[in-house]
């Protein structure tokens, strides 16, 4: 056995083990993407699928960061290991906030049950969602009872990586502006639980109410998505959000590891496939695919039977 080899052995051992020198050590080789990344995966996937991963996503400035750090502080009472992924927001409104995020979070710094990571939001090579995936998968191996990821639900990136989780919170709060029409754009479709934080101000019961009625134009289902109100400052609904998450995790079944770590994974393919076909479509110039958008566009053809001739067509268009 070569030397560079026990190295790596080492490392998802001591990973394994909980030891959180070898997590920082393994979250920067993932992060650069080394040859030693695929080895030390496939080291730990055996051992994956008994963290929880619950995201946090919401508009800039919606008090996430304050959020989850109330949240760790529940569950840390309730003798639960936490780590946390935070993709920089660098959001022009709240610019400065991983700043604060240090400063709120380094409450829990003395504490061996918490672990916190920022990953900057450019430079992924694969995508922010597939990184911030591994760095959840390494935090689950490491042992920590819950993963969270905590995100900026603009754009779509941010939303794909919130639905990598098992149970995803979305937030808001009340005079964030257009924030009732962004969630409504995107991220409430994949929402587990709704949650309005700054319950303190005035305009957030108005908030709560416009989140139930546009939630009562769904189909049922067996999950009912809770509308809580939360104020992450005096940490008043943190109690009734964490009871929230844990039944949501139940019901998944989230116990059972295979189903979990499947349901993960299989989300994380579904992003990459839909990705590949993108760049296909919009970078193909041939023929073929010219022909499907012109009798697209003389609708000669309908949106979904086009897809279908692309995705068909791709089959043998691919690069190897
Ligand atoms: N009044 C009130 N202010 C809050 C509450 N929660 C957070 N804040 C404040 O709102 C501001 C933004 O909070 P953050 O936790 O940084 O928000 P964020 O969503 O993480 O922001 P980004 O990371 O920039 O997207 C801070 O000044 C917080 O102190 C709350 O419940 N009530
Ligand atoms: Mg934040």
């Amino acid at each position: 056995m070569d030397q560079q080899t026990t190295v790596k052995q080492g490392l998802a051992e001591r990973l394994l083990a909980g030891q959180t020198t070898a997590l920082a050590r393994a979250i920067s080789v993932i992060e650069g993407n080394r040859p030693a990344a695929r080895d030390l995966l496939k080291a730990i996937r055996p051992h994956l699928g008994k963290a929880v991963v619950v995201g946090f996503t919401g508009p800039p400035g919606a008090g996430k960061s304050t959020l989850v750090n109330a949240y760790i502080q529940e569950m840390r009472k309730r003798g639960k290991t936490v780590g946390v992924v935070a993709v920089d927001p660098s959001s022009p409104i709240t610019g400065g906030a991983v700043l604060g995020d240090r400063i709120r979070m380094a409450e829990h710094v003395m504490d061996n049950g918490v672990f916190i990571r920022s990953l900057a939001s450019r430079g992924h090579l694969g995508g922010l969602s597939a990184s911030a995936a591994r760095v959840a998968d390494l935090m689950d191996a490491a042992g920590f009872d819950i993963v969270i990821l905590e995100t900026v639900g603009a754009g779509q990136s941010e939303v794909e990586m919130a639905e990598i989780a098992d149970v995803k919170i979305v937030i808001s709060a009340p005079g964030l502006g257009d924030d009732i029409q962004a969630i409504k754009a995107g991220i409430l479709e994949i929402a587990d639980v709704l949650v309005v934080n700054k319950s303190d101000l005035p305009l957030a019961k108005r908030t709560v109410q416009q989140l139930q009625a546009m939630l009562g134009l769904r189909a049922a289902s067996d999950w009912e998505i809770p509308v809580l109100s939360t104020n992450a400052i005096d940490r008043s609904g943190v109690q009734e959000l964490a009871d929230a998450v844990t039944q949501k995790a139940e019901l998944n079944g989230t116990k059972s590891n295979r189903s979990a770590i499947e349901g993960r994974t299989r989300r994380l393919l579904a992003q990459m496939v839909a990705k590949l076909a993108q760049e296909h479509v919009l970078a193909d110039k041939s023929p073929a695919t010219t022909a499907i958008i012109t009798a697209l566009q003389e609708a000669d053809l309908d949106l979904q039977d086009a897809a279908r001739d692309i995705l068909k067509q791709m089959n043998e268009s691919l690069p190897k």
